[in-house]
């Protein structure tokens, strides 16, 4: 932070920064993961940021959670029991709940230290972790799902970016993991970057994801406080060529997905329909 200036500063992001303005720091903490901050913004409410990457603003972040959680969703027939890995802050959860099919959603997040500070700093995102639906887990979801093989309908990767403690996530064995763990029919929606910074990456994960899974296809929304503005996901079915891009039923309470959305959010732009779709 220099002259009440928030710069989110990495070589992920060659280059470039978002800026936000700080009213106060609410919190700062060395886990025993990642650094941990908390500010007030001046234009976008509160703002956690690990390792000096954005994760989520009070004023944006229904953007991201509606979609990582409701493109899989959606589009599943039956979802019963979720899995959130990463997602600490709880958002993800609280979209996952609008879904009157699920019974059982856990969270596994390694750092509790992201819990702790969301309970306290964004109560709109963590106040639906007390939830009877909802089992909390702290612990590495790589190891997490290594123990739970063919059990969920959904597994939603709502994880930091490929440096520090989410590396493991991005990689080949996880995704077999993922597959491994997921019911028959199953979907996985994985934050999966963004299109006008990472596309080697973006591609590698499609490759990588179409041999592994039947069906996989990147959606993505607009953001402005992720590099970039704009993220994007992997989706991808378990066993069945499934439409990931129909949705088969309506989300009661959102202000970014809709079923046009959902649609819509599968139309990639040309230079990157080029990229992943052809070769
Ligand atoms: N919804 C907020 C957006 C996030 S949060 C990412 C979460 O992933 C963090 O809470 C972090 O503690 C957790 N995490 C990191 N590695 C692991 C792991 N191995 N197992 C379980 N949880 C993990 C993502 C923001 C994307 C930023 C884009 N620039």
């Amino acid at each position: 932070i220099v002259d009440g200036w928030f710069r989110e500063i990495s070589p992920q992001w060659q280059g470039q920064a978002m800026t936000l303005k700080v009213n106060k720091i609410l919190h700062i903490e060395q886990s025993k993961y990642q650094d941990v901050l908390v500010f007030e913004s001046e234009t976008f409410g509160n703002v956690l940021v690990l390792d000096g990457a954005i994760q989520c603003t009070e004023r944006d972040e229904f953007s991201y959670q509606e979609m990582i959680a409701h493109l899989p969703l959606a589009s599943h027939p039956n979802p019963k029991k979720v899995l959130v890995i990463g997602g600490g802050d709880g958002g993800v959860v609280r979209e996952v709940l609008q879904h009157e099919s699920v019974e059982h959603v856990v969270l596994c997040d390694i750092d509790e230290a992201v819990i702790r500070v969301s309970k306290q700093y964004l109560p709109h995102m963590s106040s639906l972790l007390s939830s009877p639906r909802v089992e909390v887990y702290v612990g590495d979801g790589f190891a997490f799902l290594q123990e739970h093989q063919s059990t969920y309908d959904v597994i939603i990767t709502d994880s930091s970016d490929p440096v520090g403690p989410a590396q493991s996530l991005f990689e080949k064995p996880y995704f077999q993991l993922l597959h491994d763990s997921l019911t028959p029919g199953g979907h996985i929606s994985t934050q999966a970057e963004c299109l006008w910074l990472h596309s080697t990456l973006i591609k590698e994960l499609q490759i990588m994801t179409r041999k592994i899974f039947t069906t996989s296809e990147y959606a993505f929304t607009t953001i402005p406080t992720y590099p970039g503005g704009q993220i994007g996901f992997i989706v991808a079915s378990k066993g069945v060529e499934r439409d990931l891009a129909i949705p088969l039923r309506k989300v009661p309470n959102t202000r970014y997905y809709n079923s046009d959305v959902h649609k819509a959010a599968y139309m990639l732009p040309e230079f990157a329909r080029a990229l992943l779709q052809e070769g």
